[in-house]
């Protein structure tokens, strides 16, 4: 490895020399300006500020938050008595954004997310199953309709017969729909006289299944059309579960885990939603959609799982990280009288590996650089030397060990240098991505490093470029079109402005 072999060289060069040289190059070329005390990086020199790497420790998942907010939060419902019927189910919203309840007037509305696919192939009758039965059929005999979450729509079936048929059929027509709450209405002025299907018989659709605990609407409302009239009540209400509905089809641009058992309680996290329903495509497009975190970027990962709440679905969780979690920390069942149900993770896919260097170690040292390692080419101009580089030297990078630098590593010239990803990526055309890294700039102080920048290049194309002159770690995020196994590629640097980069992701936007 010809790379190892001229790290050897000049480490064992530079243990001699550093302390001793402090001012221009070992063997300066007549054409650098003197860059009195700066030690160049491949000779393993201080940064000139360096601010503590970061850690993720306190960065885990705030659970009680989770289950505080759980136990506030109010998305039961069932048909009200005055909406009409077969309206489009509704659209997931967002009914709480970290400890904070969304007021529905105001509810963040994710109309702009593609309506759920529901893939589940097409049922019949005998695919369903009663939950519970209703009771009720003498005038002074009494039932409730539920009041659960993911409420969807109702219909009117007709009420010659007591018809679960219908009602069945109008849950396979109604996407999202895995469980009805059919009942007779009775004293509704609306179902007797006004709307076109002249029936009481109520059919609730609902995208999750609920039990006869749930029943708590009596009706007791005056709908009569008179002000003294006898008021609403409920008669013979029952409930009907789909057998089986299958895992949800994954959002596009993600991976899913394996079964996860509980909650992750894991680092990286950046808060979380709760959803009316379990939707994995609405929180796939959260996770999309989330500002990035400072420090660990975008929101690579998200777990989606069901609150139970005393045996009762409470709401659905969406929790996000920038840290792609695993099963291994998918240990929070629940706490009290709330149990994590249907919990799922999933991935968010990124198109280049060993964004983070760290494939890149040097055998038990601490420090080492190449121009070459398994994922990425570091290459020069002509007559450069080392304009791009690949350090394994913790101080030098953002995460992890590892890092990539742009501007020559042994101040030989100023040329800059060209970081390229060895293949191309599997990529898509008229796909939106986003190209995401970390960049810092601080390595020869403020007035050395006044040239850095870097240019990024997205299939031979320039897209975007930085000129942040002096600057800490700071994240950059840039949006592309695919168009089919693109190219990635950086230029920049130019000696002594020196631009490091770390955590580079390609990811579906
Ligand atoms: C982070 O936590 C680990 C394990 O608790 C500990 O060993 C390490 O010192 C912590 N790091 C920092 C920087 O606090
Ligand atoms: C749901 O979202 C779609 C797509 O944006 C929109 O056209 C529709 O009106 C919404 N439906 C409801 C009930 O808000
Ligand atoms: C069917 O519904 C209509 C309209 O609400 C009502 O007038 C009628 O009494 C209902 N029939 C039965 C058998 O409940
Ligand atoms: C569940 O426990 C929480 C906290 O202990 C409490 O506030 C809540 O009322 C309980 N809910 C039910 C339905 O028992
Ligand atoms: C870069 O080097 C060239 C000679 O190779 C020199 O003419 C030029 O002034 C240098 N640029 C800077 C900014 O130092
Ligand atoms: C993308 O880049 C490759 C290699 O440079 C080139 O062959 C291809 O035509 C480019 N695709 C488009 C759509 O420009
Ligand atoms: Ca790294």
């Amino acid at each position: 490895m010809p790379s190892l072999t001229r790290f050897l060289a000049f480490s064992t060069v530079a243990v001699s020399l550093v302390g001793k040289y402090s001012c221009g190059p070992i063997s300066k070329p007549a054409h650098l300006p003197t860059d009195c005390g700066l030690i160049y990086p491949a000779f393993q020199g201080v940064p000139a500020s360096n601010a503590d790497p970061y850690n993720f420790n306190g960065t885990s998942t705030d659970a009680n938050s989770i289950a505080s907010t759980a136990f506030r939060v109010n998305q039961k419902s069932g048909a009200t008595t005055n909406a009409p019927p077969n309206l489009p189910a509704a659209n997931t919203t967002v009914t709480a954004v970290d400890g904070d309840m969304v007021i529905p007037v105001s509810r963040r509305s994710l109309s702009s997310i593609r309506t759920i696919d529901n893939d589940m192939s097409r049922r019949t009758n005998s695919d369903y199953e009663q939950v519970f039965g209703g009771t009720g059929t003498e005038s002074e005999d009494r039932d409730a309709a539920i009041i659960g979450t993911a409420y969807l729509t109702y219909t009117l079936v007709s009420n010659s017969t007591y018809n679960v048929g219908d009602c069945l059929a109008f849950c396979d027509a109604t996407a999202g729909c895995v469980f009805v709450n059919l009942y007779y209405e009775f004293n509704n002025e609306m179902l007797d006289h006004v709307y076109s299907q002249h029936s009481n018989l109520k059919c609730a659709a609902y995208g999750d299944v609920h039990s006869a605990e749930e029943k708590l609407n009596f009706g007791s409302q005056s709908l009569s059309g008179t002000s003294d009239g006898p008021l609403t009540y409920i008669q013979q209400s029952s409930g009907w579960t789909s057998k089986s509905f299958g895992d949800p089809s994954t959002p596009e641009g993600y991976d899913p885990l394996p079964d996860l058992g509980g909650a992750n309680e894991a680092p990286g996290y950046m808060g979380f939603v709760f959803l009316n329903k379990y939707d994995v495509d609405a929180c796939a497009a959260i996770c999309n959609a989330q500002d990035p975190d400072d420090v660990g970027g975008s929101c690579k990962y998200f777990n989606i799982w069901r609150a139970v709440v005393d045996g009762v679905p409470t709401t659905y969780t969406c929790a996000l990280y920038y840290i792609p979690a695993d099963t291994s920390t998918a240990i929070n069942y629940g706490q009290g009288n709330l149990t994590v149900t249907q919990s799922r993770g999933y991935k968010r896919i990124t198109y280049v590996l060993d964004g983070g260097f760290e494939d890149y170690a040097c055998d038990g040292l601490s420090f080492c650089y190449t121009d070459t390692t398994a994922g990425w080419l570091a290459s020069s101009p002509k007559d450069g030397y080392y304009d791009a580089s690949i350090f394994h030297y913790q101080p030098y990078a953002h995460s992890g060990e590892a890092v990539a630098l742009l501007g020559s590593a042994t101040g030989h010239d100023n040329y800059s240098g060209m970081l390229t990803y060895g293949s191309s990526l599997s990529t898509e055309a008229g796909v939106r991505y986003v190209i995401e890294f970390f960049h810092s700039s601080f390595y020869s102080g403020r007035e050395g490093e006044v040239d850095a920048f870097v240019e990024v290049y997205w299939n031979g194309s320039l897209i975007g470029t930085i000129r942040p002159g002096y600057s800490q770690w700071k994240y950059y995020k840039f949006e592309v079109v695919g168009q089919g196994n693109d190219e990635l590629y950086f230029r920049g640097g130019k000696a002594p402005s020196y631009d490091f980069i770390d955590d580079i992701f390609v990811m579906q936007a």
